[in-house]
């Protein structure tokens, strides 16, 4: 096949250097964090896709579910002729359930996991030749700019599996609101949203029998040591996730197991015994209460869906 994919690389060719100043900003800040989107490295990615397939982690296939129940409406919704961006784009699977229906001819994958994005967009281009495929590797924590050689009359952007959810509402409504201006009119956006539940059932999703959600957590350590050289031990951490009522989310800590000092380049990160660095924050909304976050961000609600055991839900926001 043919198939190719347009890379924009938006990232800095060695990103070493930044990522070690963000993650010592983090590490010696009290209390001490790591933002989640150090965990997608390649292993990180792959450990991602294994927890969508868990019997505990209900997101992925209820939101898949939802899709493929309404990518009709969706369709209607679109219209014909949109560029479809999606937003941590990942192994690029769920977008698969909107091409068989949507008529999109233009599609931008966007994800900070360089090699896992070429790979699956590389995939993609190859099952769908008559797409035109692009892949941006960017941080979308950061506000982002669409390639130069996109400029679409009508974008339909797509942000599922509740990614939304690792930021806090406040930074989710900027985000929402950045992503608005470069949205031109008539567009709309997808975006997969968790719903407030029981708590055994979000806590049991973070916390799966197989100890996957752990390893994906304990990866960063692997990680932090190979790429930046911190000398950490990841036998001396636990995988720590629970559902904080009050603030409506999960919190995902690696906790000391005991009292240590790292070095890290010329700087000594000091930890208490049971100190934890929280590597992930992921909330969880009501269907208003997200509705009125979009509608403060700028969007108007067209529709939503949620699966008949209130368990997710999707929205699509016009601009
Ligand atoms: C990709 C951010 C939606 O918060 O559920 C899964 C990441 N972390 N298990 C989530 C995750 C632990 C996931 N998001």
């Amino acid at each position: 096949s043919t198939a190719t994919v347009q890379f924009h690389n938006q990232l800095p060719e060695d990103h070493a250097p930044t990522m070690a100043q963000e993650v010592l900003s983090g590490l010696t800040f009290q209390p001490k964090y790591c933002s989640p989107k150090f965990l997608y490295d390649h292993k990180g990615s792959e450990l991602f896709e294994k927890i969508c397939e868990l019997p505990e982690y209900y997101p992925t296939r209820t939101e898949e579910a939802i899709l493929a129940r309404v990518v009709p409406e969706i369709a209607n919704l679109a219209g014909p002729g949109a560029t479809l961006v999606e937003f941590g784009s990942g192994a690029s699977r769920k977008v698969r359930l909107l091409l068989e229906c949507l008529s999109v001819d233009r599609y931008l994958g966007i994800d900070i996991s360089r090699d896992f994005l070429i790979n699956s967009t590389r995939r993609l281009a190859a099952d769908y030749p008559w797409l035109e495929v692009h892949a941006a590797c960017a941080d979308f924590t950061q506000p982002v700019d669409l390639p130069e050689s996109i400029e679409p009359s009508r974008l339909v952007g797509f942000f599922p599996g509740s990614s939304i959810g690792n930021f806090t509402p406040q930074e989710a409504e900027r985000f929402l609101r950045g992503l608005h201006r470069l949205l031109p009119p008539g567009s709309g956006l997808l975006i997969g949203v968790d719903l407030v539940k029981d708590q055994t059932i979000l806590e049991a999703a973070y916390n799966d029998r197989a100890g996957v959600t752990a390893e994906f957590n304990l990866n960063l350590l692997d990680r932090l040591r190979r790429e930046l050289g911190l000398e950490i031990d990841r036998k001396r951490f636990r995988h720590h996730a629970f559902f904080d009522p009050r603030q409506s989310r999960i919190e995902m800590h690696l906790v000391s197991r005991v009292a240590q000092v790292l070095k890290f380049n010329h700087e000594t990160i000091r930890f208490r015994e049971g100190e934890s660095i929280h590597t992930e924050n992921s909330y969880k909304y009501s269907v208003p209460g997200f509705q009125q976050l979009a509608a403060r961000a700028g969007y108007t609600g067209r529709r939503v869906w949620v699966d008949d055991k209130g368990l997710f839900s999707v929205h699509y926001l016009v601009a």
